[in-house]
């Protein structure tokens, strides 16, 4: 019969420890097998440095693999503590604090907070226009503890309730690794992971006044690939605002704000799952971002559709389908391909009116397409401009 040494906190120290804390001792008391000693512990009352690492996943149904979620900080209560660590662009996180010793036991169970705001304040992900606190997500979270101050284990989210893992990597691909568009702003963007139910096609919105600007992501869509490709719309026209100010963005042509968007939208979006290890098709337009690739367009919609401001202007420039397939088609003769997205930027940046636009557009031929190419393609946007109805 072998007595256990077992824990039992005197007042003094009982006011030290977290509930956290007390919970653990008294997950591990349990856990304990009879009849095998302990190891060796510092002696009661000792501060003991703790480690705690691994993984930060979530489940991509548009990827169908787990993926990173890099950026997102993760906190622990530690008695009146707050130990942070934020995952790297692998997932990897690693949190190293001190608290009172613990009995072993082959895992524990630690309640960790996660907080949907980028670490630099770049932006935040809200649960409404009012709220200015970033969303947090509770979970207790089973760590193994391979060693009596180590634990190890991965942690796999899956959407969340409000999309907020989709459009936190979107949000942070945007900001923190892609560099085609300017994102180099630290005024807390704020993005409303919003829940309400909208009906199929709206589920993303950028709104701007004089003041500035925010952008909601609606939540009745549970395909990844989709709120990402939504997000990065949004943070198109972000991108298109917010160097421009209030006053020039809001006379931009809807046509050239949208085509914009929709190039965000379909271009990073691609960029971002290539980046995660998904293959780009060798031919024809990719989805797995959603459907911003508008290849469906042409210079007849109906004036009162909403589509006929969501063209692929620039989407064109670089992808490989010509959806102009049949000498009868409707669509745009697209041989072009190619242009590099920074291109792209630089004649978006200037090109607030169709004239300024076409300008720019203009200047390329010779260096990324013929100009029989330019012609034939351009001839729609031209016609789309010069119809008084859709003006
Ligand atoms: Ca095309």
């Amino acid at each position: 019969m072998i007595d256990y040494e077992v824990f039992l906190p005197n007042a003094a120290l009982d006011t030290q420890l977290s509930a956290a804390t007390m919970q653990i001792l008294g997950n591990e008391m349990a856990a304990r097998t009879p009849g095998v000693p302990p190891p060796t512990f510092p002696p009661p009352g000792s501060l003991v440095t703790y480690e705690c690492e691994g993984y930060l996943t979530v489940y991509d149904n548009s990827l169908g693999e787990d993926v990173p979620i890099p950026n997102l900080k993760m906190s622990y209560q530690v008695g009146s503590s707050i130990v942070n660590a934020v995952p790297d662009n692998t997932g990897y996180f690693r949190f190293v604090y001190r608290d009172f010793r613990m009995f072993a036991s082959d895992s524990i169970v630690l309640p960790i907070t996660f907080t949907y705001q980028d670490p630099q304040g770049k932006w935040k992900i809200t649960e409404s226009q009012t709220t200015s606190a970033p969303l947090t997500v509770d979970k207790l979270i089973t760590f193994a503890r391979p060693s009596l101050q180590h634990f190890t284990g991965n942690i796999k989210l899956y959407m969340g309730d409000r999309q907020e893992n989709a459009i936190h990597r979107a949000a942070n691909y945007f900001f923190n690794n892609q560099t085609y568009f300017p994102s180099l702003y630290s005024d807390a963007l704020k993005i409303i992971a919003n829940d309400a139910t909208v009906s199929s096609g709206n589920a993303g919105l950028f709104t701007y006044d004089s003041f500035g600007c925010w952008i909601n992501i609606y939540h009745h869509n549970h395909n990844a690939g989709v709120v990402i490709g939504t997000t990065l719309h949004e943070l198109g026209h972000f991108a298109h605002f917010k160097p421009l100010g209030y006053s020039r963005f809001i006379n931009i042509p809807k046509l050239l704000q949208e085509s914009f968007a929709s190039y965000s939208g379909w271009y990073l979006g691609e960029e971002y799952y290539v980046s995660q290890g998904a293959t780009r098709p060798s031919s024809g337009y990719w989805t797995i971002a959603g459907d911003n690739h508008r290849q469906y367009w042409h210079e007849n919609y109906a004036p009162s559709s909403i589509l006929k401001y969501y063209s692929p202007l620039f989407i064109d420039l670089t992808d490989i389908y010509n959806q102009k397939t049949t000498t009868t088609s409707v669509y745009p003769n697209d041989a072009i391909q190619g242009v590099p997205a920074s291109k792209i930027w630089d004649i978006v940046s200037v090109g607030t009116t169709w004239p300024l636009c076409r300008s720019g557009l203009q200047s390329m031929v010779g260096t990324y397409y013929t100009s029989t190419a330019f012609n034939n393609w351009i001839i729609q946007f031209d016609n789309w401009f010069n119809n008084p109805a859709n003006q």
